[in-house]
């Protein structure tokens, strides 16, 4: 594709139903802006939309927990999350929230012309509803066990364990969350959106057009939406919190959240041309506009297939691309607010940024860490461990160890100002850093242009590799020493510093889109202005002036402290626990899983063979260790009687490894070994988890031979 003239760049629209964690951070915002970042310094016209998504039974079912309204909830959170994207640079050119009226007036039109043109088709059907609380019971408001993985708190609309998307009518078990009663069906009629008649259209763009430059994951998620046969979907709820179903029959219903959420992006964008004085048209419906969406694995669907029909029906461009992230696991397990298993921006900004003492760079410190375990093809994990890793090895002792080197060197060698080359001394290798800056920018604008964020942040802190090689090659502290005997010694470092300082200049404008606070900083320490972050600048060596004097060194980041990755992890823990406590304390319905709820969850029938499959022993445990850098592990040597076993078992949060020595256990002993962390476990420990998550052992009465069978 030839330049585009325009690029409309969008992240997912988060629900402003709670604080938002760092796997949304990495997830859709963080290579957004990253994107963004790489196109502004190009100087393209680039609008950058994302904003809060306030509707959907998420912030009713919020506010019943908090007590209030769901007004209320979405003027709480919508500024919080706002700010903390701030804090970490993720730098919008809006921020705009559906419960504005510019988007309530854009969604209800865009609706209006859907309905106009016949795109839409009514139907009546059968649908839960609570006699007790008299509703409707949308999505959210129905739990039940999953068809596909078992999990027994899948919503209405989708299971959070598998990730299925799902309807009502699929739940084993439904139980309305809002009396804790098994719903009744009832009649009503709703529109639909008939994705059926799109097939071909759909085909057609993404298999065809889009199979090979969109990512393997998003194309495969689509092609198996697509070959499983469409179906229509409604896009109208009853419910009283939404946008108002705007034509005859719509009374006490609202538009599908999924169906207002995404125009939310041409809503935002509307509201961005009227703040600037622009016209928000071409944005959404030039042919030359490159729109891309950002967003998590998750949202794939609705990106990919649903949105798009409504776009193409409603006469709008289609996404050039949708380069959707799997997810970010945190120390082995999945990142959820709601379990208390997650770090939220929030607590990140607080424990971290609002701490440092004279900017030490910690925001660029998550976003460089959260890119280089970015989860553009698998999904990936954060760890504290590999945090601190990760700084202290890469942007303390590569990155900012060259910049400051730098420094120090040109104020002690060069008098703080930028030598003079000369050239009858310049050799090989001076010639061959010139070089790898001009390779490295050309490989780092590849990758971002391909979406490979991961891959050209690698590159960027390669090149100051690169740099710390040369700089260790040409020793100017050596020269130094052979001033007043050697005529050449001052020339010689002149040259080495020279290209020192310009490689730095070139640093800061390649790692401008990953790191920003770090970029500016650069051109603080530099004494430039902003501009000269351009992209086009890099790949010049004459960046900096010979003779201007630069300011004294200072360090762009700091070590990260083992102390400080134990507070974290202490700190993760006692969420966990504290979260639990709350939800088992807590009696609305859909916060916690009551008793009954899990004798109604009942897994389904099997017969006696499937037991059968099972092979129980008795085992004793001979040695238990934590397993590095996996919070919740513990590895056991597993005595069988006919052979030793090492067996994982992720109730490190809750054993000392000391206490399990010698406690027998029953063990799955012909479960398939699996392998976690490089380590293979061979078999399950059984525990019981009684209604405050507190877990026991599984254990025969008296002592007995291990080895022991169970049946
Ligand atoms: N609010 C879901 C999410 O945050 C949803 C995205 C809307 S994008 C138009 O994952
Ligand atoms: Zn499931």
């Amino acid at each position: 594709m030839n330049t585009p003239k325009r690029y409309l760049i969008t992240a997912a629209l988060p629900y402003a139903n709670g604080l938002k964690h760092i796997g949304h951070l990495a997830g859709a915002y963080l290579p957004a802006d990253i994107y963004v970042r790489y196109l502004k310094a190009q100087n393209r016209d680039v609008v950058f939309v994302c904003g809060s998504d306030e509707h959907g039974t998420a912030i009713p079912i919020q506010a019943t927990k908090e007590g209030t309204t769901a007004q209320a909830i979405i003027d709480k959170y919508h500024p919080i999350i706002e700010q903390n994207f701030k804090d970490l640079g993720i730098e919008f050119d809006i921020y705009h929230r559906t419960s504005d009226a510019l988007h309530h007036e854009t969604a209800s039109a865009f609706f209006k012309d859907l309905e106009a043109k016949g795109d839409l088709e009514t139907k009546t059907s059968l649908q839960y509803f609570d006699e007790a609380a008299n509703q409707f019971l949308a999505d959210r408001y129905i739990k039940g066990t999953c068809p596909n993985c078992g999990h027994n708190e899948a919503y209405g609309d989708q299971c959070e364990k598998c990730g299925k998307s799902l309807s009502p009518e699929e739940l084993i078990n439904p139980v309305s969350t809002l009396s804790g009663n098994s719903p009744i069906k009832k009649e009503t009629t709703h529109w639909y959106l008939p994705l059926n008649k799109h097939e071909d259209f759909l085909r057609d763009w993404i298999l065809k057009t889009h199979a090979n430059d969109w990512r393997a994951a998003v194309v495969g998620q689509c092609k198996s939406w697509i070959e499983g046969g469409l179906q229509a979907r409604a896009v109208t709820r009853d419910l009283d919190w939404g946008v108002k179903v705007p034509v005859a029959g719509g009374d006490g219903k609202v538009l599908y959240v999924w169906f207002d959420a995404p125009i939310g992006y041409i809503s935002a964008t509307k509201q961005w041309a009227l703040n600037n004085g622009r016209d928000w048209s071409p944005y959404w419906n030039d042919s030359e506009t490159k729109l891309v969406h950002f967003i998590g694995k998750d949202n794939i669907v609705f990106h990919c297939i649903i949105f798009p029909i409504m776009l193409k029906l409603h006469g709008h461009i289609l996404p050039e691309n949708v380069p959707a992230n799997e997810f970010m696991n945190l120390e082995g397990d999945k990142m959820s607010t709601s379990k208390g298993w997650s770090i939220e921006m929030d607590d990140y900004i607080n424990h971290w940024i609002k701490k440092e003492n004279g900017g030490t760079g910690l925001a660029d410190s998550l976003r460089f860490y959260l890119t280089a375990i970015a989860p553009e093809s698998k999904d990936s994990e954060f760890t504290w461990k590999g945090f601190q890793e990760s700084v202290n090895g890469e942007l303390v002792s590569i990155f900012a160890n060259f910049v400051n080197r730098t420094w120090v060197l040109m104020h002690k060698l060069c008098n703080g100002k930028v030598p003079k080359i000369h050239t009858e001394f310049l050799d090989a290798e001076d010639e061959a850093i010139l070089q790898s800056v001009k390779d490295s920018k050309e490989k780092i604008t590849e990758l971002l242009e391909l979406y490979k964020f991961r891959e050209a942040q690698f590159e960027v802190i390669n090149l100051a590799r690169i740099g710390n090689q040369y700089m260790q090659k040409k020793e100017p502290w050596i020269l130094a020493k052979s001033i007043d005997t050697d005529p050449t010694a001052q020339a010689k470092i002149d040259n080495c510093m020279h290209a020192c300082l310009q490689l730095c200049a070139n640093l800061a404008i390649l790692v401008n889109p990953f790191l920003p606070f770090t970029a500016k900083k650069m051109c603080y320490l530099m004494k430039v202005v902003d501009k000269m972050l351009a992209w086009e600048n890099a790949g010049n060596f004459n960046l900096l002036k010979v003779g201007y004097t630069l300011r004294a060194p200072e360090l762009l980041f700091r070590k990260i402290e083992d102390e400080e990755i134990e507070a974290e992890l202490t700190q993760l823990r006692s969420n966990l626990t504290q979260k639990k406590n709350t939800m088992d304390t807590n009696n609305t319905p859909d916060a916690n899983t009551t008793a009954d709820d899990n004798a109604k969850a009942l897994k389904p029938e099997i017969v006696f063979d499937d037991f059968g499959k099972v092979d129980l022993r008795v085992g004793t445990i001979l040695e238990a260790k934590k397993v590095e850098k996996a919070d919740k592990l513990l590895q056991l040597e597993v005595d069988l009687g006919f052979e030793k076993r090492t067996i994982l078992s992720g109730i490190a949060m809750h054993f000392n490894p000391e206490e399990l020595i010698g406690k027998q256990v029953v063990v799955v002993a012909n479960l398939a070994p699996r392998k976690m962390r490089g380590i293979e476990s061979k078999g399950m420990i059984l525990l019981a988890e009684d209604a405050n998550g507190k877990l026991y052992f599984v254990q025969p009465q008296d002592a007995i031979a291990a080895g022991s069978t169970i049946s």
